[in-house]
Protein backbone atom coordinates (compact mmCIF):
# COMPACT_ATOMS: atom_id res chain seq x y z
CA UNK A 1 0.00 0.00 0.00
CA UNK A 2 1.25 3.51 -0.78
CA UNK A 3 2.20 5.13 2.21
CA UNK A 4 -0.06 8.41 3.06
CA UNK A 5 0.82 11.74 5.18
CA UNK A 6 -1.96 12.83 7.31
CA UNK A 7 -2.66 15.75 4.96
CA UNK A 8 -4.04 13.88 2.05
CA UNK A 9 -7.32 14.52 0.88
CA UNK A 10 -9.38 12.20 -1.29
CA UNK A 11 -7.21 11.86 -4.24
CA UNK A 12 -3.80 12.13 -2.67
CA UNK A 13 -0.76 9.51 -1.89
CA UNK A 14 -3.28 6.58 -3.15
CA UNK A 15 -0.71 6.01 -6.22
CA UNK A 16 -3.26 6.48 -8.85
CA UNK A 17 -2.67 9.76 -11.10
CA UNK A 18 -4.78 11.91 -9.91
CA UNK A 19 -3.26 15.26 -9.41
CA UNK A 20 -3.87 17.37 -6.37
CA UNK A 21 -3.39 21.52 -6.31
CA UNK A 22 -0.02 22.41 -6.62
CA UNK A 23 0.90 23.06 -2.69
CA UNK A 24 2.07 26.26 -1.71
CA UNK A 25 5.36 25.87 -0.12
CA UNK A 26 6.37 28.24 3.05
CA UNK A 27 9.65 28.29 4.49
CA UNK A 28 10.66 29.06 7.83
CA UNK A 29 13.58 30.21 9.98
CA UNK A 30 14.19 31.74 13.63
CA UNK A 31 15.27 34.81 13.81
CA UNK A 32 14.77 36.26 10.09
CA UNK A 33 16.93 39.04 10.64
CA UNK A 34 19.19 37.51 7.84
CA UNK A 35 18.85 35.37 4.09
CA UNK A 36 19.84 31.91 5.20
CA UNK A 37 21.35 31.04 2.63
CA UNK A 38 19.84 26.99 2.68
CA UNK A 39 16.49 27.92 2.04
CA UNK A 40 16.84 30.09 -0.47
CA UNK A 41 18.20 26.89 -1.88
CA UNK A 42 15.33 25.02 -1.11
CA UNK A 43 13.60 28.04 -2.93
CA UNK A 44 15.02 28.12 -6.25
CA UNK A 45 15.02 24.00 -6.70
CA UNK A 46 11.64 24.61 -6.20
CA UNK A 47 10.55 27.45 -8.15
CA UNK A 48 12.82 26.26 -11.08
CA UNK A 49 10.32 23.30 -11.01
CA UNK A 50 7.39 25.91 -10.88
CA UNK A 51 6.35 25.97 -7.51
CA UNK A 52 5.65 29.04 -5.57
CA UNK A 53 7.54 29.31 -2.84
CA UNK A 54 7.26 31.88 0.10
CA UNK A 55 9.59 32.74 3.09
CA UNK A 56 7.22 33.36 6.56
CA UNK A 57 8.42 34.02 9.94
CA UNK A 58 8.27 30.90 12.65
CA UNK A 59 6.15 32.76 14.99
CA UNK A 60 2.56 32.09 15.98
CA UNK A 61 0.43 34.90 15.21
CA UNK A 62 2.16 35.32 11.28
CA UNK A 63 1.90 31.49 10.72
CA UNK A 64 -1.70 31.33 11.70
CA UNK A 65 -2.83 34.60 9.79
CA UNK A 66 -1.29 32.70 6.61
CA UNK A 67 -1.86 29.60 6.91
CA UNK A 68 -5.80 30.67 7.28
CA UNK A 69 -5.51 32.37 3.84
CA UNK A 70 -4.44 29.17 1.91
CA UNK A 71 -6.56 27.41 -0.16
CA UNK A 72 -4.31 25.01 -0.96
CA UNK A 73 -2.51 22.08 0.57
CA UNK A 74 0.31 23.88 2.29
CA UNK A 75 4.02 22.41 2.64
CA UNK A 76 5.27 24.00 5.83
CA UNK A 77 9.34 23.76 5.53
CA UNK A 78 11.31 24.75 8.85
CA UNK A 79 14.86 25.46 9.21
CA UNK A 80 15.92 24.25 12.82
CA UNK A 81 19.40 25.35 14.43
CA UNK A 82 19.08 22.98 17.85
CA UNK A 83 18.99 26.32 19.99
CA UNK A 84 15.23 26.62 18.93
CA UNK A 85 14.05 22.87 19.03
CA UNK A 86 12.10 23.24 21.97
CA UNK A 87 10.04 26.49 20.94
CA UNK A 88 9.59 25.06 17.40
CA UNK A 89 8.18 21.65 18.47
CA UNK A 90 5.83 23.84 20.98
CA UNK A 91 4.90 26.37 18.20
CA UNK A 92 3.94 23.40 15.59
CA UNK A 93 1.91 22.04 18.56
CA UNK A 94 -0.13 24.68 18.71
CA UNK A 95 -0.58 25.67 15.04
CA UNK A 96 -1.34 21.98 14.16
CA UNK A 97 -4.09 22.03 16.14
CA UNK A 98 -5.59 25.04 14.20
CA UNK A 99 -4.67 24.49 11.13
CA UNK A 100 -4.11 21.65 8.31
CA UNK A 101 -0.32 21.52 6.71
CA UNK A 102 2.36 18.92 6.31
CA UNK A 103 5.31 20.06 8.75
CA UNK A 104 8.83 19.34 7.45
CA UNK A 105 12.40 19.93 9.88
CA UNK A 106 15.04 20.15 8.21
CA UNK A 107 18.36 21.91 8.91
CA UNK A 108 21.05 20.81 11.37
CA UNK A 109 18.80 19.86 14.36
CA UNK A 110 16.62 17.15 12.75
CA UNK A 111 19.50 16.33 10.82
CA UNK A 112 21.99 15.42 13.81
CA UNK A 113 18.16 14.30 15.74
CA UNK A 114 15.53 13.01 13.28
CA UNK A 115 14.01 11.30 16.07
CA UNK A 116 12.24 14.54 16.45
CA UNK A 117 9.75 13.53 14.29
CA UNK A 118 8.13 11.66 17.53
CA UNK A 119 6.89 14.83 18.43
CA UNK A 120 3.54 16.08 18.03
CA UNK A 121 3.26 18.35 15.03
CA UNK A 122 6.14 17.10 12.79
CA UNK A 123 5.09 14.85 10.03
CA UNK A 124 8.71 15.03 8.05
CA UNK A 125 12.51 15.17 8.67
CA UNK A 126 14.57 15.75 6.17
CA UNK A 127 18.34 14.81 6.58
CA UNK A 128 21.63 16.50 4.97
CA UNK A 129 20.45 18.81 2.10
CA UNK A 130 17.16 19.13 1.35
CA UNK A 131 16.90 20.54 -2.74
CA UNK A 132 15.93 17.15 -3.92
CA UNK A 133 14.06 15.48 -1.08
CA UNK A 134 11.69 18.41 -0.70
CA UNK A 135 11.39 18.72 -4.32
CA UNK A 136 10.07 15.02 -4.14
CA UNK A 137 8.14 15.30 -1.63
CA UNK A 138 6.22 18.33 -3.28
CA UNK A 139 5.89 16.78 -6.29
CA UNK A 140 4.08 13.57 -4.63
CA UNK A 141 1.78 15.36 -3.12
CA UNK A 142 0.94 17.03 -6.30
CA UNK A 143 0.74 13.62 -8.41
CA UNK A 144 -0.49 11.58 -5.36
CA UNK A 145 3.05 9.24 -5.90
CA UNK A 146 4.16 6.91 -3.31
CA UNK A 147 6.22 9.43 -0.82
CA UNK A 148 7.74 6.11 0.75
CA UNK A 149 10.96 5.80 -0.61
CA UNK A 150 12.31 9.58 -0.74
CA UNK A 151 15.76 9.86 0.46
CA UNK A 152 16.72 12.11 3.08
CA UNK A 153 13.47 11.80 4.60
CA UNK A 154 11.77 10.30 7.45
CA UNK A 155 8.07 10.11 7.50
CA UNK A 156 5.13 9.46 9.95
CA UNK A 157 1.89 8.40 8.62
CA UNK A 158 -2.03 8.81 9.89
CA UNK A 159 -1.45 6.41 11.96
CA UNK A 160 2.28 7.00 13.70
CA UNK A 161 4.57 4.57 11.69
CA UNK A 162 7.59 6.12 10.68
CA UNK A 163 9.64 5.18 7.97
CA UNK A 164 13.33 5.80 7.90
CA UNK A 165 14.70 6.26 4.39
CA UNK A 166 18.61 6.14 4.14
CA UNK A 167 20.74 9.16 3.13
CA UNK A 168 21.69 10.32 -0.81
CA UNK A 169 25.20 11.43 -1.21
CA UNK A 170 25.99 14.84 -0.81
CA UNK A 171 25.50 17.31 -4.25
CA UNK A 172 29.44 17.28 -5.59
CA UNK A 173 28.91 19.40 -8.73
CA UNK A 174 27.38 22.48 -7.01
CA UNK A 175 27.51 24.19 -10.22
CA UNK A 176 24.57 21.97 -11.26
CA UNK A 177 22.37 24.02 -8.50
CA UNK A 178 20.62 27.48 -9.62
CA UNK A 179 21.71 30.24 -8.00
CA UNK A 180 20.33 30.80 -4.52
CA UNK A 181 16.83 32.45 -4.65
CA UNK A 182 16.94 36.04 -3.04
CA UNK A 183 13.69 37.12 -4.32
CA UNK A 184 11.33 36.06 -1.82
CA UNK A 185 13.59 37.60 1.08
CA UNK A 186 12.43 41.19 -0.06
CA UNK A 187 9.34 41.35 1.73
CA UNK A 188 11.21 40.65 4.47
CA UNK A 189 11.12 44.39 6.54
CA UNK A 190 15.21 43.49 6.88
CA UNK A 191 16.21 42.86 3.31
CA UNK A 192 18.99 45.11 2.08
CA UNK A 193 19.34 44.96 -1.41
CA UNK A 194 23.02 46.68 -1.15
CA UNK A 195 24.46 43.79 0.79
CA UNK A 196 24.73 39.89 -0.41
CA UNK A 197 25.13 36.61 1.56
CA UNK A 198 27.02 34.19 -0.98
CA UNK A 199 28.69 30.78 -0.20
CA UNK A 200 31.03 29.31 -2.58
CA UNK A 201 31.33 25.74 -0.86
CA UNK A 202 29.76 23.27 1.45
CA UNK A 203 31.43 21.14 3.69
CA UNK A 204 34.31 22.01 6.16
CA UNK A 205 38.17 19.71 6.09
CA UNK A 206 38.07 19.79 9.83
CA UNK A 207 35.86 18.51 12.32
CA UNK A 208 35.68 20.04 15.68
CA UNK A 209 34.48 17.99 18.02
CA UNK A 210 31.92 21.24 19.19
CA UNK A 211 30.95 21.74 15.48
CA UNK A 212 27.88 20.35 13.63
CA UNK A 213 31.02 19.50 10.84
CA UNK A 214 31.75 17.04 13.13
CA UNK A 215 28.69 15.25 13.17
CA UNK A 216 28.52 15.56 8.80
CA UNK A 217 32.16 14.44 8.71
CA UNK A 218 32.18 11.47 11.10
CA UNK A 219 28.21 10.42 10.84
CA UNK A 220 26.56 11.51 8.66
CA UNK A 221 28.44 11.38 5.25
CA UNK A 222 31.61 9.06 6.73
CA UNK A 223 33.25 7.34 4.09
CA UNK A 224 32.73 10.05 1.31
CA UNK A 225 35.91 11.09 -0.06
CA UNK A 226 34.72 14.96 -0.31
CA UNK A 227 34.49 16.77 2.87
CA UNK A 228 34.86 20.07 1.11
CA UNK A 229 32.65 20.73 -2.23
CA UNK A 230 33.30 24.04 -4.25
CA UNK A 231 31.23 25.75 -6.39
CA UNK A 232 33.86 26.74 -9.86
CA UNK A 233 34.77 30.42 -9.60
CA UNK A 234 32.88 31.22 -12.87
CA UNK A 235 30.07 29.91 -11.37
CA UNK A 236 30.20 32.06 -8.01
CA UNK A 237 31.03 35.34 -10.43
CA UNK A 238 27.86 34.98 -12.70
CA UNK A 239 26.04 34.82 -8.91
CA UNK A 240 26.94 37.62 -8.02
CA UNK A 241 26.95 39.60 -11.93
CA UNK A 242 23.40 38.89 -12.00
CA UNK A 243 22.62 40.04 -8.83
CA UNK A 244 24.49 43.25 -9.49
CA UNK A 245 22.38 43.91 -12.82
CA UNK A 246 19.06 43.65 -10.54
CA UNK A 247 20.30 45.47 -7.46
CA UNK A 248 22.24 48.25 -6.57
CA UNK A 249 25.20 45.42 -4.49
CA UNK A 250 27.59 47.50 -2.48
CA UNK A 251 29.15 44.52 -0.47
CA UNK A 252 29.73 40.71 -0.34
CA UNK A 253 29.76 38.29 2.64
CA UNK A 254 31.03 34.74 1.94
CA UNK A 255 29.53 32.64 4.82
CA UNK A 256 31.47 29.41 4.02
CA UNK A 257 32.73 27.99 7.17
CA UNK A 258 36.22 28.65 5.57
CA UNK A 259 36.34 30.35 2.40
CA UNK A 260 40.22 29.75 2.11
CA UNK A 261 39.85 26.06 2.47
CA UNK A 262 41.88 25.82 -0.95
CA UNK A 263 44.58 28.06 -1.57
CA UNK A 264 44.57 27.86 -5.07
CA UNK A 265 40.87 28.32 -5.79
CA UNK A 266 40.95 31.88 -3.36
CA UNK A 267 43.77 32.96 -5.58
CA UNK A 268 42.12 32.43 -8.82
CA UNK A 269 39.07 33.86 -7.26
CA UNK A 270 40.37 36.77 -5.92
CA UNK A 271 42.09 37.52 -9.48
CA UNK A 272 38.89 37.31 -11.37
CA UNK A 273 37.12 38.75 -8.45
CA UNK A 274 38.97 41.68 -8.56
CA UNK A 275 38.52 41.89 -12.63
CA UNK A 276 34.50 40.85 -12.51
CA UNK A 277 32.86 41.94 -9.29
CA UNK A 278 35.31 44.04 -7.42
CA UNK A 279 33.53 44.81 -4.28
CA UNK A 280 34.27 45.00 -0.59
CA UNK A 281 33.75 41.55 0.91
CA UNK A 282 34.24 39.74 4.33
CA UNK A 283 34.64 35.94 4.62
CA UNK A 284 35.88 33.20 7.70
CA UNK A 285 39.51 31.64 7.89
CA UNK A 286 40.88 29.61 9.68
CA UNK A 287 44.56 30.56 11.45
CA UNK A 288 46.38 27.43 9.83
CA UNK A 289 45.56 28.60 6.29
CA UNK A 290 46.32 32.50 6.95
CA UNK A 291 49.43 32.58 4.80
CA UNK A 292 51.16 35.88 3.22
CA UNK A 293 49.82 34.95 -0.32
CA UNK A 294 46.76 34.45 0.80
CA UNK A 295 45.86 37.49 2.31
CA UNK A 296 48.01 39.43 0.04
CA UNK A 297 45.35 37.87 -2.62
CA UNK A 298 42.11 38.72 -0.55
CA UNK A 299 43.73 41.97 -0.02
CA UNK A 300 43.95 43.20 -3.27
CA UNK A 301 40.71 41.83 -4.17
CA UNK A 302 39.00 43.54 -2.03
CA UNK A 303 38.59 41.63 1.20
CA UNK A 304 37.37 44.36 3.92
CA UNK A 305 37.28 42.26 6.97
CA UNK A 306 37.88 38.53 7.67
CA UNK A 307 36.16 36.47 10.71
CA UNK A 308 38.68 34.24 12.49
CA UNK A 309 38.53 32.02 15.27
CA UNK A 310 40.83 32.42 18.47
CA UNK A 311 38.31 30.37 20.38
CA UNK A 312 40.54 30.16 23.94
CA UNK A 313 43.84 30.94 25.13
CA UNK A 314 44.52 27.87 26.67
CA UNK A 315 46.42 25.66 24.02
CA UNK A 316 45.70 22.20 26.08
CA UNK A 317 41.83 23.42 26.27
CA UNK A 318 41.84 24.45 22.45
CA UNK A 319 43.16 20.99 21.70
CA UNK A 320 41.74 18.86 24.31
CA UNK A 321 37.83 20.47 24.50
CA UNK A 322 37.76 21.77 21.03
CA UNK A 323 40.18 19.97 18.90
CA UNK A 324 41.88 22.79 17.27
CA UNK A 325 45.77 21.59 17.40
CA UNK A 326 47.48 24.85 16.91
CA UNK A 327 50.10 27.15 19.11
CA UNK A 328 48.93 30.49 20.59
CA UNK A 329 51.89 31.83 18.33
CA UNK A 330 50.38 30.67 15.13
CA UNK A 331 47.10 32.68 16.13
CA UNK A 332 49.01 35.72 16.62
CA UNK A 333 50.85 35.13 13.47
CA UNK A 334 47.99 34.84 11.59
CA UNK A 335 46.76 37.99 13.10
CA UNK A 336 49.49 40.19 12.59
CA UNK A 337 49.74 38.91 8.45
CA UNK A 338 45.72 40.25 8.53
CA UNK A 339 46.48 43.23 9.98
CA UNK A 340 49.30 44.10 7.88
CA UNK A 341 47.55 43.31 4.67
CA UNK A 342 45.19 46.34 5.89
CA UNK A 343 42.22 43.54 6.38
CA UNK A 344 39.68 44.22 9.50
CA UNK A 345 39.79 41.75 11.74
CA UNK A 346 36.50 39.96 13.81
CA UNK A 347 37.31 37.15 15.85
CA UNK A 348 34.86 34.48 17.32
CA UNK A 349 36.03 32.73 21.23
CA UNK A 350 34.59 30.78 23.15
CA UNK A 351 33.71 31.48 26.71
CA UNK A 352 32.43 29.03 29.61
CA UNK A 353 34.42 26.23 28.84
CA UNK A 354 36.04 25.55 32.29
CA UNK A 355 34.19 26.40 35.25
CA UNK A 356 33.22 29.57 37.03
CA UNK A 357 35.81 31.34 37.98
CA UNK A 358 36.53 33.01 34.12
CA UNK A 359 40.31 32.29 34.88
CA UNK A 360 40.80 31.14 30.94
CA UNK A 361 38.38 33.63 29.47
CA UNK A 362 39.89 36.53 31.09
CA UNK A 363 43.06 34.86 29.22
CA UNK A 364 41.42 35.33 25.73
CA UNK A 365 40.39 38.98 26.43
CA UNK A 366 44.29 39.44 26.62
CA UNK A 367 45.30 36.99 23.15
CA UNK A 368 42.37 39.30 21.57
CA UNK A 369 44.20 42.36 22.84
CA UNK A 370 47.51 41.16 21.67
CA UNK A 371 46.12 40.10 18.00
CA UNK A 372 44.42 43.70 17.53
CA UNK A 373 41.10 42.37 16.66
CA UNK A 374 38.81 44.86 15.47
CA UNK A 375 35.46 43.36 16.54
CA UNK A 376 35.86 40.81 19.26
CA UNK A 377 32.72 38.16 19.53
CA UNK A 378 32.50 35.53 22.51
CA UNK A 379 29.83 32.09 22.72
CA UNK A 380 29.34 30.07 25.46
CA UNK A 381 30.34 26.45 24.91
CA UNK A 382 27.19 24.97 23.24
CA UNK A 383 26.70 21.38 23.38
CA UNK A 384 25.10 20.85 19.77
CA UNK A 385 23.06 17.10 19.61
CA UNK A 386 24.97 14.31 17.43
CA UNK A 387 28.78 16.24 17.77
CA UNK A 388 31.66 14.26 18.81
CA UNK A 389 31.34 16.69 22.01
CA UNK A 390 27.64 15.53 22.74
CA UNK A 391 28.99 11.72 22.55
CA UNK A 392 32.25 12.55 24.44
CA UNK A 393 29.24 13.28 26.90
CA UNK A 394 27.07 10.57 26.63
CA UNK A 395 24.40 12.38 25.06
CA UNK A 396 24.86 11.93 21.72
CA UNK A 397 21.06 12.32 20.34
CA UNK A 398 19.48 14.81 22.71
CA UNK A 399 16.18 15.32 21.02
CA UNK A 400 15.41 18.18 23.63
CA UNK A 401 18.39 20.22 21.64
CA UNK A 402 21.78 22.54 22.66
CA UNK A 403 23.09 23.25 25.92
CA UNK A 404 25.79 25.42 27.57
CA UNK A 405 28.43 23.05 28.59
CA UNK A 406 29.07 25.21 32.08
CA UNK A 407 26.49 28.03 32.67
CA UNK A 408 26.18 30.66 35.68
CA UNK A 409 25.90 33.88 35.68
CA UNK A 410 29.13 34.97 35.52
CA UNK A 411 29.22 33.16 32.21
CA UNK A 412 25.96 34.50 30.84
CA UNK A 413 27.77 38.32 31.72
CA UNK A 414 30.77 37.52 30.30
CA UNK A 415 29.37 36.61 26.79
CA UNK A 416 27.94 40.32 26.24
CA UNK A 417 31.07 42.08 27.87
CA UNK A 418 33.55 39.91 26.35
CA UNK A 419 34.35 42.75 23.25
CA UNK A 420 33.89 46.10 25.47
CA UNK A 421 36.84 44.37 27.45
CA UNK A 422 38.59 43.35 24.89
CA UNK A 423 38.13 47.29 23.30
CA UNK A 424 38.87 48.81 26.61
CA UNK A 425 42.13 47.05 28.79
CA UNK A 426 41.81 49.91 31.20
CA UNK A 427 38.26 48.40 32.25
CA UNK A 428 39.28 44.69 33.04
CA UNK A 429 39.26 45.86 36.83
CA UNK A 430 35.99 46.93 36.74
CA UNK A 431 34.21 44.68 34.19
CA UNK A 432 35.32 41.68 36.55
CA UNK A 433 33.06 43.27 39.44
CA UNK A 434 30.23 43.88 36.46
CA UNK A 435 29.95 39.84 35.48
CA UNK A 436 29.05 39.29 38.71
CA UNK A 437 25.67 41.44 39.06
CA UNK A 438 22.62 40.58 38.17
CA UNK A 439 22.47 43.30 35.04
CA UNK A 440 22.83 40.70 32.20
CA UNK A 441 19.58 42.56 30.68
CA UNK A 442 21.29 45.96 30.01
CA UNK A 443 24.90 44.03 29.44
CA UNK A 444 23.30 42.42 26.18
CA UNK A 445 21.77 46.45 25.26
CA UNK A 446 25.68 47.05 25.10
CA UNK A 447 26.76 44.18 23.63
CA UNK A 448 24.52 45.13 20.73
CA UNK A 449 25.38 49.11 21.03
CA UNK A 450 28.91 47.55 20.65
CA UNK A 451 28.07 45.15 17.72
CA UNK A 452 26.25 47.86 15.35
CA UNK A 453 28.96 50.03 15.55
CA UNK A 454 31.54 47.75 15.00
CA UNK A 455 29.85 45.57 12.21
CA UNK A 456 28.88 49.25 9.96
CA UNK A 457 31.07 51.42 11.11
CA UNK A 458 34.64 49.86 12.08
CA UNK A 459 34.05 46.45 9.42
CA UNK A 460 32.17 47.60 6.46
CA UNK A 461 32.99 51.53 7.23
CA UNK A 462 29.16 52.65 6.29
CA UNK A 463 28.20 56.14 6.94
CA UNK A 464 25.75 57.53 9.95
CA UNK A 465 23.66 58.39 6.71
CA UNK A 466 23.84 55.10 5.52
CA UNK A 467 22.45 53.28 9.19
CA UNK A 468 20.03 55.96 9.21
CA UNK A 469 18.69 55.39 5.50
CA UNK A 470 18.89 51.52 6.71
CA UNK A 471 16.59 52.25 9.64
CA UNK A 472 14.13 54.31 7.81
CA UNK A 473 13.72 51.39 5.17
CA UNK A 474 13.22 48.89 7.60
CA UNK A 475 10.85 50.53 9.01
CA UNK A 476 8.91 51.55 6.43
CA UNK A 477 9.23 47.73 4.51
CA UNK A 478 7.71 47.37 8.71
CA UNK A 479 4.96 49.17 8.42
CA UNK A 480 4.35 47.82 4.78
CA UNK A 481 4.37 44.43 5.48
CA UNK A 482 3.49 44.62 9.10
CA UNK A 483 6.59 42.66 9.99
CA UNK A 484 6.31 40.17 7.21
CA UNK A 485 3.48 39.39 4.65
C1 LIG B 1 26.08 31.03 7.48
C2 LIG B 1 25.66 30.50 8.83
C3 LIG B 1 24.84 31.30 9.61
C4 LIG B 1 24.27 32.60 9.12
C5 LIG B 1 23.01 32.26 8.27
C6 LIG B 1 22.68 33.34 7.31
C7 LIG B 1 23.11 33.06 5.89
N1 LIG B 1 23.58 34.09 5.32
O1 LIG B 1 22.94 31.97 5.35
C8 LIG B 1 23.93 33.33 10.45
C9 LIG B 1 25.12 34.17 10.85
C10 LIG B 1 22.69 34.20 10.48
C11 LIG B 1 23.81 32.14 11.39
C12 LIG B 1 23.13 32.20 12.57
C13 LIG B 1 23.08 31.15 13.46
N2 LIG B 1 23.78 30.00 13.39
CO1 LIG B 1 24.79 29.46 11.85
N3 LIG B 1 25.82 28.78 10.45
C14 LIG B 1 26.09 29.23 9.26
C15 LIG B 1 26.99 28.22 8.52
C16 LIG B 1 28.44 28.69 8.64
C17 LIG B 1 26.66 27.96 7.07
C18 LIG B 1 25.17 27.69 6.81
C19 LIG B 1 24.92 27.54 5.33
O2 LIG B 1 24.50 28.48 4.66
N4 LIG B 1 25.21 26.37 4.79
C20 LIG B 1 24.99 26.08 3.39
C21 LIG B 1 23.55 25.64 3.16
C22 LIG B 1 23.31 25.34 1.71
O3 LIG B 1 23.38 24.48 3.93
P1 LIG B 1 22.37 24.40 5.18
O4 LIG B 1 22.14 25.72 5.76
O5 LIG B 1 22.82 23.32 6.04
O6 LIG B 1 21.01 23.95 4.46
C23 LIG B 1 20.88 22.71 3.81
C24 LIG B 1 20.40 21.57 4.72
O7 LIG B 1 20.69 21.75 6.07
C25 LIG B 1 18.95 21.45 4.45
N5 LIG B 1 18.01 22.31 5.15
C26 LIG B 1 18.19 23.41 5.85
N6 LIG B 1 17.03 23.93 6.26
C27 LIG B 1 16.06 23.14 5.78
C28 LIG B 1 14.68 23.21 5.89
C29 LIG B 1 13.91 22.23 5.27
C30 LIG B 1 12.44 22.32 5.36
C31 LIG B 1 14.51 21.17 4.54
C32 LIG B 1 13.70 20.15 3.88
C33 LIG B 1 15.91 21.10 4.46
C34 LIG B 1 16.67 22.09 5.06
O8 LIG B 1 18.87 21.77 3.07
C35 LIG B 1 19.75 22.89 2.81
C36 LIG B 1 20.19 22.85 1.37
O9 LIG B 1 20.86 21.68 1.08
C37 LIG B 1 26.73 26.92 9.36
C38 LIG B 1 27.87 25.92 9.37
C39 LIG B 1 27.70 24.92 8.25
N7 LIG B 1 28.80 24.48 7.75
O10 LIG B 1 26.60 24.55 7.86
C40 LIG B 1 26.42 27.50 10.75
C41 LIG B 1 25.47 26.75 11.66
C42 LIG B 1 24.28 26.28 10.86
N8 LIG B 1 25.01 27.77 12.58
C43 LIG B 1 24.84 27.36 13.79
C44 LIG B 1 24.31 28.14 14.85
C45 LIG B 1 24.39 27.56 16.24
C46 LIG B 1 23.74 29.37 14.60
C47 LIG B 1 23.00 30.25 15.62
C48 LIG B 1 22.08 29.50 16.55
C49 LIG B 1 24.06 31.06 16.36
C50 LIG B 1 23.51 31.90 17.50
N9 LIG B 1 23.97 31.63 18.69
O11 LIG B 1 22.68 32.74 17.30
C51 LIG B 1 22.23 31.19 14.70
C52 LIG B 1 20.85 30.61 14.38
C53 LIG B 1 20.13 31.40 13.35
C54 LIG B 1 18.85 30.72 12.92
N10 LIG B 1 17.76 31.36 13.11
O12 LIG B 1 18.84 29.61 12.41
C55 LIG B 1 25.24 25.91 13.95
C56 LIG B 1 24.00 25.03 14.13
C57 LIG B 1 24.30 23.83 15.02
C58 LIG B 1 23.06 23.21 15.50
N11 LIG B 1 23.09 21.90 15.70
O13 LIG B 1 22.09 23.82 15.74
C59 LIG B 1 26.07 25.65 12.63
C60 LIG B 1 25.93 24.25 12.03
C61 LIG B 1 27.55 25.93 12.97
C62 LIG B 1 28.03 25.11 14.14
N12 LIG B 1 28.41 25.76 15.18
O14 LIG B 1 28.05 23.91 14.16
N13 LIG B 1 24.46 31.06 10.90
S1 LIG C 1 36.83 24.92 11.36
FE1 LIG C 1 34.91 25.93 11.84
S2 LIG C 1 33.37 25.04 10.46
FE2 LIG C 1 35.20 23.72 10.41
S3 LIG C 1 34.79 22.13 11.90
FE3 LIG C 1 35.93 23.71 12.98
S4 LIG C 1 34.37 25.09 13.83
FE4 LIG C 1 33.37 23.80 12.31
Amino acid sequence: MAMKLAYSRESSCDGQNKRNPQPTILLTVFQTTEIFLGISSLASVLKQRGYSVDVAPLEYAALSRRLSREARPVLLGISLPSLYAHRTIALLKKLKRRHQFISVLGGPHPTAVPEVIKEEGVDVVCRGEGEFALLELAEAMQTGASIENIANLWIKTPRGEIRRNPVRPPIDDLDSLPFSDREMWQRTPFFDAREMPVIASRGCMFACPYCQQSYYNNELYKGHAMRVRRRSVDNVLREMEEYRRRYRLRQVSFVDSIFISSAQWTKEFCGEYQRRVGLPFACNVRPELVTEEIVGSLARAGCRWVSMGIETADEKVRAKMLGRHMDTRRIIEAARRIKSAGIKLRASNIIGIDGDDLRIDWQTVQLNQRCAVDFAVAFPLLVFPGTDLARANGNGNNTQGSYRMFDSLKVRNMWPLFGIAVEWPALEPLLRVAVCLPLTFLYGFLLLMYHVYCKNFRLWRITPGDVAGKCVRFMRRFTETRGFR
